[in-house]
């Protein structure tokens, strides 16, 4: 590849620290009937109709499950240290329980040796939102006995990977699959304005995510860390009206405390508990549930784009809140550029719930890249995005916060749920007709960033 030669690199990494990218397996891995593999939600969701833009779902996507070997080569040119990707469960487990498909192990199997022996350490995220839909017929995360089929099915991928994976996670942005999927309607199985269904589900993604943990340390990988990664965001009201003050708080209820309170402190945060008393949450809650979600973890994967900046607003499905962009330039999903809120959130956890590892398991922009048939595909918004991301995170660092690791979402364009393809955050451009991938400017601003971070500060045993 040619040099990324643009922009200034961004100083005040720790020499170990872990330069990655991330992807999950139905945004990019397609096959999604070979290798033996079972359905998921995903699959059924993508094909009813109206549910994706243009009609779009993941069958190919990337067809990273036959080009994963290319892809593996892209993240050594980049020089990364750790690699996020996720294990979908219905191509290890097809019925979500039960024997293993010793084929879908395989693949995942192959793909970390061939991270290790590339030298990029492999960061498995178990669950990316593909329940295995034999298990959503039984009543999916309705159903309290998923929390323990996932337990099983976590229990198995630490007795096969756990001699080579040192650093797990259970799940990821459990918001969104309980509240989006449920209220919202816009991810799968898809249901509409179910408050009291989207509580119970997250609350036994919760009891399913502390069960995990329990896995790990009851297994042959004890010693490795584990967390899991939601998606956070600083919550500033819109006006200083007392209206929207309270929006703020519920916001930041809703979204931040009702998963790290349980988590690091062992309590739904009152507040919420108050909130939707009205749809019966405690019921789903057993005696002993939340000593079980506690569970000690190692680290928390954060998943940052932007900033919340939230309205009353009576009309809204959440809460009677609404979010509302307010400083362009946008980007393409119509997000915020907010990088000093990174910042913001960091000190935030820290002072309210410990001192322990951080990784940001996803942070990225969407924007409209355009190949031209050349070798690069330009696009310097992306970079600025990234770099000026990285800038918060460095002064974070020097104020105290254990960032261990950085993961830009993502490695390649790939299946954006349910906006489809249109929406590109690849470092490399996919022209799908054609499997190509194509270098962005940012990945090459990546290798050099991450080149120049290694130089400053060499490893010791360089
Ligand atoms: C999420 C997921 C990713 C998305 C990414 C961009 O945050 O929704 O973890 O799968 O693709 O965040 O929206």
């Amino acid at each position: 590849m040619e040099a990324g030669g643009i922009g200034t690199f961004v100083s005040g990494f720790p020499a170990d620290f872990g330069w990655g990218t991330a992807t999950s397996a139905y945004q990019i891995e397609g096959a999604v009937d070979e290798g033996g593999r079972g359905q998921s939600i995903w699959d059924i969701f993508s094909h009813e109709s109206g549910r994706i833009e243009r009609g779009e779902n993941a069958d190919i996507s990337c067809d990273h499950y036959h080009h994963w070997q290319e892809d593996l080569d892209l993240m050594a040119e980049l020089g990364l240290s750790v690699y996020r990707f996720s294990i979908a469960w219905p191509r290890v487990m097809p019925d979500g329980k039960g024997p293993l498909n010793e084929e879908g192990v395989g693949f995942y199997s192959g793909l970390i040796d061939g991270l290790l022996e590339r030298g990029i350490t492999p960061f498995p995220t178990l669950y990316h939102w593909d329940l295995p839909q034999a298990l959503e017929e039984e009543g999916g995360w309705m159903n309290r006995d998923t929390s323990q089929r996932f337990a099983e099915y976590a229990a198995a991928m630490f007795e096969r990977f756990g001699d080579r994976v040192d650093l797990w996670l259970t799940h990821n942005e459990p918001w969104v699959a309980a509240f989006v999927a449920y209220v919202a309607g816009e991810h799968a199985p898809g249901g509409c304005e179910d408050w009291p269904l989207a509580l119970r589900v997250s609350h036994h993604l919760l009891l399913s995510h502390g069960l995990a943990v329990q896995a790990l340390r009851a297994s042959r990988a004890a010693s490795a860390k584990i967390g899991f990664a939601p998606n956070l965001q600083p919550v500033h009201p819109l006006t200083g009206s007392p209206e929207d003050a309270e929006a703020a708080r519920i916001w930041d209820g809703f979204q931040n405390r009702w998963f790290l309170d349980p988590v690091f402190k062992g309590s739904y945060p009152e507040d919420m508990l108050a909130e939707y008393e009205r749809f019966g949450v405690e019921e789903a809650i057993e005696d002993g549930d939340l000593a079980v979600i506690s569970s000690p973890v190692d680290l928390l994967g954060v998943n940052f784009y932007q900033q919340a900046t939230v309205k009353h607003d009576p009309d809204s499905v959440f809460l009677g809140v609404a979010g509302v962009p307010t400083r362009p330039p946008l980007t393409d999903m119509g997000w915020a550029v907010t990088p000093e809120a990174l910042h913001e959130l960091l000190l935030r956890l820290k002072r309210d719930y410990g001192d322990f590892d951080i990784y940001i398991t996803e942070n990225g922009a969407a924007y409209p890249d355009e190949w031209d048939g050349g070798d690069i595909v330009e696009d310097p918004k992306r970079v600025d995005f990234i770099s000026r991301h990285l800038e918060s995170l460095s002064q974070a660092i020097a104020d105290g916060v254990n960032v261990k690791g950085y993961c830009v979402w993502a490695l390649l364009d790939n299946f954006e749920w349910a906006k489809g393809y249109d929406k590109r955050f690849g470092l490399y451009y996919v022209d799908y007709p054609t499997q190509r991938r194509i270098p962005k400017r940012s990945a090459l601003w990546y290798r050099d960033q991450i080149a120049a971070s290694r130089l400053a500060t060499p490893q010791e045993d360089e």
